[in-house]
Protein backbone atom coordinates (compact mmCIF):
# COMPACT_ATOMS: atom_id res chain seq x y z
CA UNK A 1 0.00 0.00 0.00
CA UNK A 2 2.50 2.28 -0.92
CA UNK A 3 2.29 5.94 -2.81
CA UNK A 4 2.26 6.60 -6.45
CA UNK A 5 5.06 8.56 -7.70
CA UNK A 6 5.34 10.51 -10.97
CA UNK A 7 8.19 12.52 -12.30
CA UNK A 8 9.00 14.85 -15.16
CA UNK A 9 9.38 18.17 -15.48
CA UNK A 10 7.01 21.37 -14.27
CA UNK A 11 6.92 23.68 -16.75
CA UNK A 12 4.97 27.41 -15.98
CA UNK A 13 1.99 27.75 -18.93
CA UNK A 14 0.78 31.09 -20.32
CA UNK A 15 -2.51 30.21 -22.00
CA UNK A 16 -3.99 33.31 -24.34
CA UNK A 17 -6.68 35.04 -23.49
CA UNK A 18 -8.44 34.66 -26.67
CA UNK A 19 -7.42 32.42 -29.88
CA UNK A 20 -4.88 34.02 -32.86
CA UNK A 21 -1.40 34.25 -33.56
CA UNK A 22 1.12 34.17 -30.20
CA UNK A 23 2.89 37.03 -31.91
CA UNK A 24 -0.38 39.46 -31.03
CA UNK A 25 -1.67 38.12 -28.31
CA UNK A 26 -1.42 40.61 -25.78
CA UNK A 27 -3.01 38.99 -22.59
CA UNK A 28 -2.11 35.67 -20.97
CA UNK A 29 -2.73 33.96 -17.96
CA UNK A 30 -0.69 31.56 -16.27
CA UNK A 31 -0.69 27.62 -14.74
CA UNK A 32 1.18 25.03 -14.20
CA UNK A 33 1.86 21.68 -16.55
CA UNK A 34 3.87 19.07 -17.41
CA UNK A 35 2.86 16.03 -18.11
CA UNK A 36 3.76 14.02 -15.19
CA UNK A 37 2.70 17.04 -12.60
CA UNK A 38 -1.15 16.78 -14.40
CA UNK A 39 -0.89 13.23 -13.81
CA UNK A 40 0.07 14.09 -10.42
CA UNK A 41 -2.62 16.31 -9.90
CA UNK A 42 -5.13 14.02 -11.32
CA UNK A 43 -4.17 11.50 -8.66
CA UNK A 44 -4.23 13.43 -5.68
CA UNK A 45 -7.74 14.67 -6.96
CA UNK A 46 -9.04 11.33 -7.37
CA UNK A 47 -7.68 10.45 -3.05
CA UNK A 48 -4.74 8.67 -4.11
CA UNK A 49 -1.27 9.24 -2.13
CA UNK A 50 1.24 10.40 -4.50
CA UNK A 51 4.72 12.06 -4.30
CA UNK A 52 6.15 13.81 -7.34
CA UNK A 53 9.81 14.50 -8.11
CA UNK A 54 11.54 16.63 -9.80
CA UNK A 55 13.81 19.54 -10.03
CA UNK A 56 12.40 23.13 -10.59
CA UNK A 57 14.11 26.46 -10.56
CA UNK A 58 15.13 28.73 -7.48
CA UNK A 59 12.65 31.53 -9.02
CA UNK A 60 8.75 32.73 -8.59
CA UNK A 61 7.73 29.96 -11.42
CA UNK A 62 9.02 27.36 -9.28
CA UNK A 63 7.80 28.66 -6.42
CA UNK A 64 3.98 28.84 -8.15
CA UNK A 65 4.85 25.29 -8.64
CA UNK A 66 5.17 24.14 -5.60
CA UNK A 67 2.23 26.09 -4.06
CA UNK A 68 -0.15 24.72 -6.60
CA UNK A 69 0.90 20.94 -6.15
CA UNK A 70 0.61 21.67 -2.20
CA UNK A 71 -2.79 23.30 -3.10
CA UNK A 72 -3.66 20.59 -4.83
CA UNK A 73 -2.60 17.67 -2.17
CA UNK A 74 0.59 16.27 -4.44
CA UNK A 75 3.60 15.95 -1.57
CA UNK A 76 6.44 17.97 -3.14
CA UNK A 77 9.31 16.41 -0.56
CA UNK A 78 11.01 15.28 -3.27
CA UNK A 79 11.56 18.54 -5.22
CA UNK A 80 14.24 20.12 -5.57
CA UNK A 81 15.83 23.26 -6.34
CA UNK A 82 18.75 24.13 -9.20
CA UNK A 83 20.37 27.90 -8.75
CA UNK A 84 21.71 27.75 -11.74
CA UNK A 85 18.73 27.98 -14.24
CA UNK A 86 15.38 28.75 -14.40
CA UNK A 87 11.99 27.07 -14.66
CA UNK A 88 11.29 26.48 -18.03
CA UNK A 89 7.96 27.81 -19.74
CA UNK A 90 5.71 27.06 -22.73
CA UNK A 91 2.90 28.67 -24.02
CA UNK A 92 -0.22 27.74 -26.39
CA UNK A 93 -1.69 29.13 -29.18
CA UNK A 94 -5.21 28.49 -30.24
CA UNK A 95 -5.96 28.68 -33.56
CA UNK A 96 -8.61 30.56 -34.22
CA UNK A 97 -9.56 28.92 -37.49
CA UNK A 98 -9.63 24.70 -36.53
CA UNK A 99 -9.60 25.27 -32.63
CA UNK A 100 -6.45 23.56 -32.44
CA UNK A 101 -3.84 24.18 -30.04
CA UNK A 102 -0.19 24.84 -30.90
CA UNK A 103 2.69 24.42 -27.98
CA UNK A 104 5.49 26.31 -27.71
CA UNK A 105 8.72 25.75 -25.66
CA UNK A 106 11.01 27.73 -23.39
CA UNK A 107 12.56 25.30 -21.29
CA UNK A 108 16.16 24.44 -23.32
CA UNK A 109 18.46 24.75 -20.26
CA UNK A 110 15.65 24.05 -17.61
CA UNK A 111 16.83 22.62 -14.66
CA UNK A 112 15.87 19.13 -15.32
CA UNK A 113 17.16 19.44 -18.93
CA UNK A 114 20.89 20.71 -17.59
CA UNK A 115 20.74 18.60 -14.00
CA UNK A 116 18.47 16.16 -14.08
CA UNK A 117 17.33 15.04 -10.84
CA UNK A 118 18.15 13.81 -7.41
CA UNK A 119 17.44 9.73 -7.09
CA UNK A 120 18.63 8.77 -4.19
CA UNK A 121 15.47 9.24 -1.60
CA UNK A 122 13.36 7.72 -4.25
CA UNK A 123 15.50 5.19 -4.16
CA UNK A 124 15.19 4.54 -0.70
CA UNK A 125 11.52 4.84 -0.43
CA UNK A 126 11.21 2.00 -2.89
CA UNK A 127 12.95 -0.09 -0.94
CA UNK A 128 11.40 0.68 2.20
CA UNK A 129 8.12 -0.42 0.12
CA UNK A 130 6.67 3.12 0.27
CA UNK A 131 5.70 3.38 -3.45
CA UNK A 132 3.71 1.06 -5.10
CA UNK A 133 4.07 2.89 -8.51
CA UNK A 134 6.23 5.16 -10.84
CA UNK A 135 4.47 6.81 -13.56
CA UNK A 136 7.17 8.57 -15.93
CA UNK A 137 6.94 9.92 -19.97
CA UNK A 138 8.97 9.76 -23.03
CA UNK A 139 9.43 14.01 -22.28
CA UNK A 140 11.75 13.47 -19.36
CA UNK A 141 14.48 11.15 -21.90
CA UNK A 142 14.22 13.40 -24.20
CA UNK A 143 14.96 17.00 -22.33
CA UNK A 144 18.31 16.44 -22.06
CA UNK A 145 21.24 13.73 -21.26
CA UNK A 146 21.28 14.47 -17.55
CA UNK A 147 17.64 13.87 -17.45
CA UNK A 148 17.45 10.62 -19.44
CA UNK A 149 20.37 9.28 -16.94
CA UNK A 150 18.07 9.67 -14.06
CA UNK A 151 15.07 8.77 -15.32
CA UNK A 152 16.96 5.61 -16.66
CA UNK A 153 17.98 4.95 -12.71
CA UNK A 154 14.95 5.22 -11.17
CA UNK A 155 13.19 2.87 -13.23
CA UNK A 156 15.69 0.47 -12.66
CA UNK A 157 15.02 1.17 -8.91
CA UNK A 158 11.41 0.77 -8.97
CA UNK A 159 12.31 -2.86 -11.35
CA UNK A 160 14.06 -4.00 -8.65
CA UNK A 161 12.05 -3.26 -6.07
CA UNK A 162 8.95 -4.82 -7.65
CA UNK A 163 7.07 -1.45 -8.23
CA UNK A 164 4.44 -1.34 -10.90
CA UNK A 165 6.20 0.89 -13.59
CA UNK A 166 4.00 3.23 -16.46
CA UNK A 167 5.30 4.81 -19.14
CA UNK A 168 3.30 6.89 -21.67
CA UNK A 169 5.58 7.31 -24.59
CA UNK A 170 4.02 10.81 -25.08
CA UNK A 171 5.74 11.61 -28.51
CA UNK A 172 6.57 15.35 -29.13
CA UNK A 173 8.11 15.92 -32.07
CA UNK A 174 9.63 19.53 -31.43
CA UNK A 175 12.34 17.93 -28.52
CA UNK A 176 13.48 14.92 -30.69
CA UNK A 177 13.17 13.67 -34.17
CA UNK A 178 11.04 11.03 -34.82
CA UNK A 179 13.90 7.91 -35.04
CA UNK A 180 14.81 8.72 -31.21
CA UNK A 181 11.43 8.22 -30.07
CA UNK A 182 10.98 4.72 -31.89
CA UNK A 183 14.31 3.95 -30.50
CA UNK A 184 12.96 5.33 -26.19
CA UNK A 185 10.09 3.04 -26.99
CA UNK A 186 12.43 0.41 -27.57
CA UNK A 187 14.51 1.19 -24.83
CA UNK A 188 11.61 0.96 -22.51
CA UNK A 189 9.81 -2.01 -23.68
CA UNK A 190 11.55 -4.57 -21.55
CA UNK A 191 10.99 -1.91 -18.27
CA UNK A 192 7.12 -1.28 -18.23
CA UNK A 193 4.42 -2.72 -16.48
CA UNK A 194 1.97 -0.77 -18.71
CA UNK A 195 2.78 0.81 -21.62
CA UNK A 196 0.57 4.10 -22.45
CA UNK A 197 0.24 5.38 -25.97
CA UNK A 198 -1.96 7.30 -28.29
CA UNK A 199 -2.94 5.92 -31.48
CA UNK A 200 -1.11 8.62 -33.76
CA UNK A 201 2.23 7.45 -31.57
CA UNK A 202 1.48 3.86 -32.38
CA UNK A 203 0.84 5.02 -36.29
CA UNK A 204 4.30 6.58 -36.06
CA UNK A 205 6.60 4.43 -34.40
CA UNK A 206 5.48 1.04 -34.84
CA UNK A 207 3.28 1.59 -38.53
CA UNK A 208 0.17 0.32 -36.74
CA UNK A 209 -2.41 0.88 -34.73
CA UNK A 210 -4.55 -1.95 -34.52
CA UNK A 211 -4.70 -3.79 -31.80
CA UNK A 212 -3.10 -7.29 -32.03
CA UNK A 213 -0.30 -5.69 -34.52
CA UNK A 214 0.38 -3.33 -31.72
CA UNK A 215 0.74 -5.64 -29.25
CA UNK A 216 2.84 -8.08 -31.37
CA UNK A 217 4.79 -5.21 -32.01
CA UNK A 218 5.75 -4.35 -28.80
CA UNK A 219 6.39 -7.69 -27.32
CA UNK A 220 8.87 -7.96 -30.33
CA UNK A 221 10.85 -5.40 -28.55
CA UNK A 222 10.48 -7.05 -25.01
CA UNK A 223 7.40 -5.63 -23.35
CA UNK A 224 6.37 -8.40 -21.14
CA UNK A 225 3.94 -6.44 -18.70
CA UNK A 226 0.68 -6.65 -17.72
CA UNK A 227 -0.69 -4.61 -20.79
CA UNK A 228 -0.74 -2.00 -23.67
CA UNK A 229 -3.17 0.57 -23.31
CA UNK A 230 -3.82 2.80 -26.61
CA UNK A 231 -5.63 6.10 -25.87
CA UNK A 232 -8.06 6.77 -29.10
CA UNK A 233 -9.17 10.60 -27.89
CA UNK A 234 -12.91 10.44 -29.07
CA UNK A 235 -12.76 6.84 -29.81
CA UNK A 236 -12.41 5.66 -26.48
CA UNK A 237 -9.21 3.29 -25.64
CA UNK A 238 -7.86 -0.06 -25.76
CA UNK A 239 -6.63 -2.56 -23.58
CA UNK A 240 -3.91 -5.11 -25.16
CA UNK A 241 -2.74 -8.14 -23.78
CA UNK A 242 -2.24 -11.77 -23.84
CA UNK A 243 -5.79 -12.32 -23.19
CA UNK A 244 -7.00 -10.51 -26.47
CA UNK A 245 -8.00 -6.58 -26.74
CA UNK A 246 -10.49 -5.03 -24.38
CA UNK A 247 -12.35 -1.65 -25.80
CA UNK A 248 -13.60 0.72 -23.84
CA UNK A 249 -15.96 4.21 -25.26
CA UNK A 250 -14.97 7.68 -24.91
CA UNK A 251 -17.29 9.94 -22.82
CA UNK A 252 -19.34 12.12 -25.19
CA UNK A 253 -18.45 15.55 -24.22
CA UNK A 254 -20.61 18.64 -25.81
CA UNK A 255 -17.89 20.96 -25.55
CA UNK A 256 -14.46 20.50 -26.14
CA UNK A 257 -12.09 23.26 -25.46
CA UNK A 258 -8.73 22.22 -24.93
CA UNK A 259 -7.31 18.61 -25.61
CA UNK A 260 -3.83 19.20 -23.90
CA UNK A 261 -3.43 17.29 -20.44
CA UNK A 262 -6.58 14.85 -21.96
CA UNK A 263 -3.85 11.92 -21.91
CA UNK A 264 -2.32 13.06 -18.64
CA UNK A 265 -5.68 12.80 -17.07
CA UNK A 266 -6.69 9.50 -18.64
CA UNK A 267 -3.10 8.03 -17.08
CA UNK A 268 -4.61 9.77 -13.92
CA UNK A 269 -7.96 7.57 -14.02
CA UNK A 270 -6.27 4.73 -15.01
CA UNK A 271 -3.80 4.18 -12.22
CA UNK A 272 -6.07 5.86 -9.71
CA UNK A 273 -8.52 2.52 -10.43
CA UNK A 274 -5.85 0.29 -10.04
CA UNK A 275 -4.56 1.95 -6.88
CA UNK A 276 -7.73 1.60 -5.80
CA UNK A 277 -7.78 -2.49 -6.59
CA UNK A 278 -10.55 -1.85 -9.70
CA UNK A 279 -10.90 -4.31 -12.73
CA UNK A 280 -8.37 -3.14 -15.84
CA UNK A 281 -11.79 -2.56 -17.64
CA UNK A 282 -13.33 -0.29 -14.70
CA UNK A 283 -9.95 1.55 -14.56
CA UNK A 284 -9.54 2.26 -17.94
CA UNK A 285 -13.01 3.48 -17.62
CA UNK A 286 -12.20 5.50 -15.25
CA UNK A 287 -9.09 7.18 -17.19
CA UNK A 288 -11.59 7.54 -20.38
CA UNK A 289 -13.64 9.99 -17.73
CA UNK A 290 -10.85 12.11 -16.72
CA UNK A 291 -9.82 12.20 -20.19
CA UNK A 292 -12.97 13.83 -20.75
CA UNK A 293 -13.67 16.33 -18.24
CA UNK A 294 -9.73 17.26 -18.97
CA UNK A 295 -11.30 18.70 -22.49
CA UNK A 296 -13.79 20.91 -21.47
CA UNK A 297 -11.62 23.70 -19.86
CA UNK A 298 -8.23 25.31 -20.68
CA UNK A 299 -5.88 24.71 -18.35
CA UNK A 300 -3.97 21.10 -18.63
CA UNK A 301 -5.56 19.87 -15.66
CA UNK A 302 -8.42 22.14 -14.66
CA UNK A 303 -10.74 20.30 -15.52
CA UNK A 304 -10.20 16.90 -13.97
CA UNK A 305 -12.78 15.83 -11.33
CA UNK A 306 -12.39 14.85 -7.81
CA UNK A 307 -13.40 12.07 -6.60
CA UNK A 308 -17.04 12.66 -5.76
CA UNK A 309 -17.15 14.28 -9.28
CA UNK A 310 -16.25 11.27 -10.89
CA UNK A 311 -18.43 9.03 -8.50
CA UNK A 312 -21.14 10.73 -9.63
CA UNK A 313 -20.39 10.84 -13.51
CA UNK A 314 -19.97 7.21 -12.83
CA UNK A 315 -23.07 7.14 -11.04
CA UNK A 316 -24.77 8.43 -14.02
CA UNK A 317 -23.16 6.93 -16.82
CA UNK A 318 -23.60 9.98 -19.54
CA UNK A 319 -21.68 12.24 -20.77
CA UNK A 320 -19.92 15.16 -19.18
CA UNK A 321 -20.65 18.53 -19.07
CA UNK A 322 -19.64 21.51 -17.27
O1 LIG B 1 0.47 16.67 -21.81
C1 LIG B 1 0.53 18.04 -21.53
C2 LIG B 1 1.95 18.47 -21.67
O2 LIG B 1 2.31 18.36 -23.01
C3 LIG B 1 2.18 19.88 -21.26
O3 LIG B 1 1.80 20.07 -19.93
C4 LIG B 1 3.58 20.32 -21.43
O4 LIG B 1 4.80 18.58 -20.36
C5 LIG B 1 4.58 19.24 -21.33
C6 LIG B 1 5.34 18.96 -22.52
O5 LIG B 1 6.51 18.74 -22.36
O6 LIG B 1 4.78 18.93 -23.60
Amino acid sequence: TGRVLTFGEPLVVCVPERPGKLSRVRRFHTGCAGAELNTAIGLARLGVPVAYLAKVGDDPFGEQIRRTLREEGVADELISASHRTQTGIYFKQWSSFDGRTEVFYYRSGSPMALEGFPTDPAEEALRAGDIAWVHGTGITWMIGEAARRASDVLVEAANQAGAAVSFDINVRLKLAPEDAWRELLEHMAPKATWLFLGDSEADLLLGTSRGEEVLSAVQALGFRGRGVIVKRGGEGAEWLSDDGVLQVPAWSVSNVVDTVGAGDGFNAGFIAGQMKGWSVPESLRLGALVGACAVTAEGDYDGYPTWREAMSYLEGQGGVER
